[in-house]
């Protein structure tokens, strides 16, 4: 049975494939001779999950044993992506796995293609979340991410006549390899009801709270494995059930459908994803699931202290818990709730407690994006947590009050509650007030965040502040989705440190001139993208030239984030070409990608626009070989994984003051794509990093944009004081790009002329100059590869390890916990 083990855990080549054939057989019931890919993929799943669970009991127990503080990372959203390709590169048997394929006569791409990716988010908040648990577990720091199981994640986008149409999301249908259900592992949830005063036994007067409806949370259980250690850590996901004793006792009495609808209520709660860029979403159902897996969560954590400290005194030194945006902000009055109410605590102790584990971090300005609910909802859903809100509220106004010595102006703008329109309770100002930091995503954001939204907040808690510039993982954004980068790199550097400290990267600097490494780096570039010209020229019947630039824009589409400032910018080359048909420019292919809400109107015009330019571009032979326009369905991380490493040029032009951060321009730099952009976001300090002569500027600051705001900005005046600005919008208006109709683009080219809310208008020339400059550069190709080298050389600071590094020691407190692999 030493055999049989290694069978499970051996990590050589004969290990696997023995495992493999045994898993297929005795898991999936399957020979090699009949199995679907679905078999061959689960077989390959199991095989690599095997050897990933010796190490993570090991790590729960270690953990267990040092009593080493915890970091808990609540999110909403984690938008994992595929796990196959990305463990085996983090237990470094990618080659070994793919010659064992080979001797099975598998094959290996089809089978890592096959895996449904987890879409549990929307776009940058939850990947960073994912980003980060792989960080958390290379940097062998005891983590937990928790959050919800969706059955159904992030809608598949299909293009149907140019138009965005939603599918539903059905990852789980061919079941999860990856994940293992907990039945046992469950906790009640409470929604409705009332409260009540009573005595307890030493006479004091407590609350109790008598929900009308409970529902049971149970946990889901993936293993989070770390790069070259042996370090796995734990997500811990919560679907929602109704209690079993629920539907009996309805049962008993005779009402059969009042049991089944109950029952269907309750499985409602972690049925879908909630768009999170979609205002209006202030719906009970939304407010339901964050308070689901915020209880779910703090439940567990209380259970694992109880188990071992006996006592919940020292809570806040075991856990440090981080919110990812105000969707876990509810941990404040639940942490309240649970240690006064269940266990008893008086509310200065179990203050104490809560402003000591929780952490906050915002991921936005955009003041439509700032979470309020109805102070209605929370009497009707959550009734105790109000009354612990409105204490938590009496007392830090008292305090305001005090600091800022009688000003009841502050005091209204600081409060909890928002008496403007309706009462609402204001998510981040709880968050703010029950934790023991806040933070930003980049510089630029948090100095932002600090003189604007949260002006008042610094003012009297400045040491409350931080920033902590967002990073990405390199595992999955190099070697996993980019592996002839990987290679060079590796062979460049002379080893594979670089994939666990990215500053490593710097060598790669004094070979940035060296023809020979830019020649392979050429290859390696025009390999990706020749890669996706055929996965492109698959799924929309259009095959790029990869010897054209490609200019990549994918992010969701937002208007602040200015996709039609890159397709005003198209119209108008497509009339330069069609004007003059010899004009000097450099080949480009446009790609977009990315998902709209589902009732985001607009950005789904902006889709549709995509498309139809392309439409008429493309089947233009006049043009061809000049440019072209390209919209890439269904962007998620595993689409991702094929535009990063092949984009040459990176479009990064949200109006300034707008992106907190934006990931999307990380992945794109380190994967050698130059970026041409404005000063938003993390662009600021990529800027820096890469060196400002690597990088295209152009456009308005975020203080010239305040300033143009402040002074009135007049869009039509701009569009008539620009004839080439003016012509492009009106080409698009005139019906060229929609078969003669010209109503269907007016929403879009009115609202540029009459209101331009992100001032698209006014950056439009600034940035037709910027990508002239981009044009010149690519036709210099050694100038071209020197600044795509330093690009990847100078990204080391935007490893999400230096990220977690960061929170780690300014923010957490927290130290690792080694695991030998
Ligand atoms: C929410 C809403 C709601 C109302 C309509 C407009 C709107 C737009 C965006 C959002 C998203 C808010 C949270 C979020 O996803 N933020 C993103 O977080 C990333 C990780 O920190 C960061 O890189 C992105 O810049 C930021 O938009």
């Amino acid at each position: 049975t030493a055999e049989q083990q290694r069978t499970r855990t051996g990590l050589d080549k004969d290990a696997l494939k023995r495992a493999y054939l045994d898993n297929l057989f005795y898991l999936r019931g399957r020979f090699l001779e009949v199995a679907t890919t679905n078999d061959l993929y689960m077989a390959a799943a199991y095989t690599v999950r095997d050897r990933m669970l010796a190490r993570w009991i090991k790590s729960a127990q270690t953990y267990k044993d040092t009593n080493a503080r915890t970091v808990c990372y609540l999110s909403a959203e984690f938008l994992l992506g595929p796990h196959l390709l990305n463990n085996l590169v983090n237990l470094g048997i990618t080659d070994t796995a793919r010659a064992a394929g080979e001797e099975l006569e598998l094959d290996f791409e089809a089978i890592v293609e096959a895996e449904e990716e987890p879409g549990l988010g929307n776009g940058g908040l939850g990947r960073l979340a994912a980003c980060y648990m792989d960080s958390l577990a290379t940097l062998q720091i005891p983590a937990i991410g928790y959050g919800i199981r969706y059955e159904f994640g992030i809608f598949d986008q299909v293009i149907v006549d140019g138009w965005q149409s939603e599918r539903g999301d059905t990852w789980l249908k061919s079941g999860n390899p990856w994940e293992i259900p907990r039945p046992k592992l469950s906790f009640p949830v409470g929604f409705g009801g009332h409260t009540e005063q009573y005595t307890d036994e030493h006479g004091a007067l407590r609350m109790r709270w008598l929900p009308s409806m409970v529902v049971n949370g149970m946990a889901y259980d993936t293993p989070i494995m770390g790069y070259g250690v042996g370090n796995v850590n734990l997500l811990r996901l919560w679907k929602s059930e109704a209690p079993e004793s629920f539907d009996f006792q309805a049962f008993n009495v005779g009402d059969y459908y009042g049991a089944v609808h109950a029952k269907m209520e309750a499985e409602t709660i972690s049925k879908v994803l909630y768009p999170n860029d979609e205002p209006e979403a202030g719906k009970a159902l939304r407010l339901k699931q964050q308070y689901f897996f915020v209880s779910c969560s703090l439940q567990d954590m209380i259970r694992l202290e109880l188990n071992n400290a006996g006592t919940l005194a020292h809570f806040h030194e075991k856990f440090a818990v981080q919110l990812n945006d105000t969707h876990p902000s509810l941990a404040v009055a639940e942490l309240m709730r649970l240690l006064m109410d269940e266990y008893l605590m008086d509310w200065t102790r179990a203050w104490e407690i809560t402003r000591n584990a929780c952490h906050f971090t915002n991921h936005t300005l955009l003041p439509e994006a700032l979470e309020t609910w109805s102070v209605h909802l929370f009497e009707r859903l959550l009734p105790r947590h109000l009354q612990i809100i409105y204490e938590i509220n009496r007392r830090f106004l008292d305090e305001v009050r005090v600091h800022f010595f009688a000003d009841e102006a502050r005091v209204a703008r600081m409060s909890i509650i928002d008496e403007s329109f309706g009462r609402r309770i204001r998510m981040a100002h709880l968050a703010a007030v029950g934790s023991k930091a806040v933070n930003g995503v980049a510089a630029l954001h948090t100095d932002l965040l600090k003189s604007t939204v949260m002006h008042d907040f610094y003012e009297m808690w400045p040491e409350k502040f931080h920033n902590v510039t967002n990073g990405v993982t390199p595992r999955r954004f190099i070697a996993v989705s980019n592996p002839r980068l990987a290679r060079l790199i590796t062979e460049a550097c002379g080893d594979d440190r670089w994939l666990r400290d990215l500053a490593c990267l710097k060598q790669l600097e004094e070979q940035a001139e060296d023809h020979g490494l830019q020649a392979q780096w050429r290859q390696v570039k025009t390999a990706a993208k020749q890669d996706l010209a055929n996965w492109l020229g698959e799924r929309t019947g259009f095959t790029p030239d990869p010897q054209t630039l490609f200019d990549v824009q994918a992010k969701r589409i937002h208007e602040y984030k200015r996709q039609h400032l890159s397709l005003l910018h198209i119209v108008w080359l497509y009339e330069q070409i069609k004007q003059n048909p010899n004009v000097e420019l450099t080949p480009r292919t446009f790609i977009f990608g990315g998902k709209a809400a589902p009732g985001y109107f607009m950005a789904k015009l902006i889709i549709k626009l995509v498309n139809a330019v392309g439409e008429v571009i493309n089947n233009d032979p006049q043009v061809s070989g000049m440019l072209r326009v390209v919209f890439m369905p269904d962007f998620n991380v595993k689409n991702g994984q094929r535009l990063y490493p092949a984009a040459d040029l990176s479009e990064q032009i949200s109006m300034a003051g707008k992106e907190a951060s934006g990931t999307g321009n990380m992945k794109f730099s380190m994967n050698g794509a130059l970026t041409i952009g404005t000063l938003d976001g993390a662009n600021v300090e990529i800027r820096d990093e890469v060196g400002h002569d690597n990088f295209f500027l152009f456009g308005l600051t975020a203080p010239e944009v305040h300033q143009r705001q402040a002074e009135g900005y007049r869009p039509w005046e701009v569009y008539h004081g620009n004839e080439q600005l003016k012509s492009a919008v009106d080409l698009i208006a005139s019906g060229l790009f929609s078969h003669g109709d010209t109503e269907l683009f007016r929403p879009l080219t009115d609202n540029l002329i009459h209101s331009d809310p992100f001032l698209v208008l006014a950056d439009f020339q600034a940035y037709v100059d910027c990508q002239r400059q981009v044009d010149r550069a690519y036709r210099a190709p050694h100038h071209w590869d020197r600044m795509s080298i330093l690009n990847t050389a100078r990204m080391g600071k935007f490893s999400s390890d230096r990220s977690i590094q960061d929170y780690a020691e300014r923010i957490w407190g927290v130290a690792p916990v080694p695991i030998e692999a």
